[in-house]
């Protein structure tokens, strides 16, 4: 009995021993055949604030399962991106799609930068996930650094980084528009009242909305900011505008375009640094609109620039409708640029 339970207990041994090595083959084979991917690794590159920066990379599916590859980007604040893959292009989501083994998926990531970015190195993080089982993620890093600004300065500084689209030749490009101002900003090339036209290129801003019924007009204010670094030698920032309204502008409690200016990071000042509007002594009226300047032509004034050198500011250019719902009142603007001193 002993010799023989012996036996058995050495047939269990070798037939556990086949059966674990036999395991152990099955799992280094299933890790041979399992999902498996490579891509090209991230890489760095220089540009200016404002620029779009393009990173291409290689996906590809070395592992043994077709999957579908997912892609998720991490990019700095205040950046955008937009996708493309060889057979479609997105810029805002990116389905995951699959990738059959073996082959092979090129992927390029276009980044914008902010014109206020400052000069530094920004990773973005490409995260590209194999939608297999197990899962596979594989993160790629790539980097963007921001030069420093040498500014080479022309007279007049216009479509130009830092101030940038200042005659509104590429829409609202550059410019924000303040959540919390209800009167619609666009930029058109006509004036429809009188058919004046932008004072310089073909486009222009406007500020506010010709089309309000006389009792119908929104207090509130139509508003177009940007912010920019000064130029260590900008002397003021000069504008084009013209005017029409319905309303009389007697003093700040009345319908006025206004121009703000202040330096970054502090609360806006009460007092506009510039402001026009209809001065003439009367009440409103539905069947007059009055334009400033009168006639035809637009007015060109400007805000002062020196106490602002190397700093940076925020402009505001801003058309309010106050006191009531009537008389209605919208500005055109053109041509904000920046003068530099000879
Ligand atoms: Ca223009
Ligand atoms: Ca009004």
């Amino acid at each position: 009995m002993y010799k023989r339970s012996c036996l058995w207990k050495r047939v269990g041994f070798v037939v556990v021993l086949v059966v674990l090595l036999g395991l152990s083959w099955t799992v280094a084979l299933g890790a041979m055949l399992g999902p498996a991917m490579e891509v090209s690794p991230g890489y760095e590159q220089e540009v200016n604030a404002g620029d779009i920066v393009v990173y291409h990379h290689i996906i590809t599916n070395t592992g043994d399962v077709t999957a579908p590859v997912d892609i998720n980007c991490q990019i700095p604040a205040g950046w955008g991106i937009t996708y493309a893959t060889t057979t479609r292009s997105d810029t805002t989501t990116w389905m995951p799609m699959p990738l059959p083994s073996g082959s092979t998926l090129p992927l390029t990531i276009s980044l914008s930068s902010p014109f206020t970015a400052t000069s530094r190195l920004y990773t973005s993080t490409i995260t590209v996930t194999l939608l297999s089982s197990p899962v596979v993620e594989f993160p790629v890093y790539d980097l963007t650094y921001i030069r420093e600004r040498f500014i080479y300065l022309p007279l007049v500084l216009r479509n130009y980084t830092p101030f940038s689209n200042g005659s509104f030749e590429n829409d609202l490009v550059g410019w924000a528009v303040p959540e919390e101002a209800k009167l619609p900003v666009d930029v058109v090339s006509l004036a429809e009242r009188d058919g004046t036209t932008p004072s310089e290129g073909n486009g222009m801003v406007l500020l506010g909305d010709p089309q309000y019924p006389c009792d119908g007009v929104p207090q509130g204010y139509a508003a177009a900011e940007q912010k920019f670094v000064v130029p260590a030698n900008a002397s003021s920032i000069e504008f084009d505008y013209f005017i029409w309204t319905q309303d009389a502008s007697l003093d700040e409690t009345y319908d006025r375009f206004e121009v703000y200016l202040w330096k970054d990071g502090e609360p806006m000042p009460e007092s506009p640094e510039h402001y026009d509007g209809n001065m003439i002594a009367e009440g409103g009226n539905c069947d007059i609109w009055r334009r400033v300047p009168e006639g035809s032509g637009w007015k060109t004034e400007s805000v002062d620039l020196t106490e602002y050198q190397g700093q940076m500011v925020k402009l505001s250019l801003r058309a309010y409708n106050r006191q009531d719902n009537w008389y209605n009142t919208y500005t055109y603007v053109d041509n904000v640029r920046i003068v530099i001193e000879e």
